[in-house]
């Protein structure tokens, strides 16, 4: 599978026009690196694996490249990202990430390459969601046009996110790695950091390419790029873990059933309903709720109920009981179901088994019930000697 380019000649011309510090260490006439460049490029990339494309940003890419890389030699890094948007209503599982890139002043190849999957937070990078260091790219080391697997599927819920992608190599004798820019105004204009400022950009933290004095004759420019992976509908993972206070409980006395509910999933929850149907054996003392929810009874079905129960939220409840009868075991199962969509229906269900035992029997051996098995036995032995007798 590969996917095609088109690039316009008319950003031929889309050069960075500004002065970048002068590497210190080279000598005169030594190649300097630049932060930016014009340089032609293939016109597809190989290597790509099948797979559904979830966001694609590879049509119209320039000529234009800018550096993002970490100059292992020099100590001094820099970064572009670009953003992409999750629709609402849908997850991505994100497999890999295609990027045009190409090798300058020298052939390359990249050591490896780093790739970091931001938050945005006022249309701007902020904390990373994920980190990849030291990827290999499964294909076009050789040529820049990495084509990059992640080591597990990153799960992503709906929103923006801002990717980078970063060759690591010295720029002695490997040269730059330079990512290529694109004319699409896809969402967001593409960002730039060079924390220490080794090329006076002014940017030392994320800032819009535009602000970063790159003269490019781009509207608001991306960066070229593809991801690959599953689009998977959005689901909640409601779970429901429930306990007793105590496993034996005599007749007339209290226990408590204790039920954790929580929202694992990603997306939140759109009416949650939480059902414990207690057993006959038991009479309701008391229930306790969060706030936020609301509670009935019906003939010892007890039910909680919530309009909306956000991704990460959780909630215990106690229903507090007085046992009624004497039962060797008493199993209480309870559940919890929403409107939403569920990633893992396993789990929205959990019993527990209890005994209820008369004041009496406290369900433990005791005196009389030794003494019974103790009758027992030499019951047993005396017919066993009648039987020998009889032979
Ligand atoms: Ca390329
Ligand atoms: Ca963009
Ligand atoms: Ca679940």
């Amino acid at each position: 599978m590969s996917l095609r380019r088109f690039r316009h000649a008319s950003f031929v011309a889309a050069l960075a026009a500004f002065p970048f510090a002068p590497f210190a260490a080279a000598g005169e006439g030594d190649p300097q690196p630049v932060v930016s460049a014009s340089v032609e490029g293939d016109s597809t990339i190989s290597g790509v694996p099948e797979g559904e494309v979830l966001w694609d940003q590879l049509e119209n890419c320039t000529f234009l490249a800018t550096s993002s890389q970490d100059f292992t030699d020099f100590g001094v890094e820099t970064e572009c990202a670009d953003d992409f948007v999750v629709p609402p209503g849908v997850s991505w599982a994100l497999r890999h990430i295609v990027v045009d890139g190409t090798y300058f002043i020298f052939a390359g190849p990249a050591d490896s390459v780093n790739v970091v999957v931001y938050e945005s937070s006022m249309g701007l990078p902020s904390s990373p969601v994920a980190t990849y260091d030291g990827l290999t790219p499964v294909a076009g080391l050789g040529d820049g046009d990495f084509v990059l697997e992640l080591p597990a599927a990153l799960l992503l819920g709906p929103g923006r996110y801002w990717i980078s992608v970063q060759a690591v190599m010295p720029f002695f004798f490997q040269g730059q790695w330079l990512w290529h820019v694109r004319h699409g105004d896809t969402e967001l204009e593409r960002v730039f950091r060079n924390p220490d400022d080794f090329f006076h950009t002014g940017c030392t933290d994320f800032d819009y390419a535009s602000d970063c004095g790159f003269i490019v004759g781009l509207e608001k420019p991306d960066h070229c790029f593809a991801l690959l992976g599953e689009e998977i509908e959005e689901c909640a993972d409601l779970e429901i873990i429930k306990t007793a206070s105590k496993s034996r409980v005599p007749i007339g006395e209290r226990l408590t059933f204790i039920l954790e509910v929580s929202n694992r999933g990603l997306a939140d929850a759109v009416d949650v309903d939480v059902e414990d149907a207690i057993p006959d054996e038991f009479d309701i003392v008391s229930v306790h709720k969060p706030a936020g929810w609301t509670s009935s009874e019906l003939f010892g079905e007890v039910k909680f109920e919530k309009d909306l129960m956000l991704a990460g939220e959780s909630a215990v409840f106690e229903i507090e009981v007085r046992a009624l009868r004497a039962r060797q075991s008493v199993t209480n199962v309870a559940t919890v179901e929403s409107d939403t969509p569920e990633c893992d229906p396993e789990n929205n269900e959990d019993e527990v088994t209890v005994r209820i035992h008369s004041l009496s029997d406290p369900g433990i051996p005791t005196l009389s019930t030794l003494g019974l098995a103790l009758l027992a036995l030499l019951m047993a032995a005396a017919l066993l000697r009648v039987g020998r007798g009889a032979l």
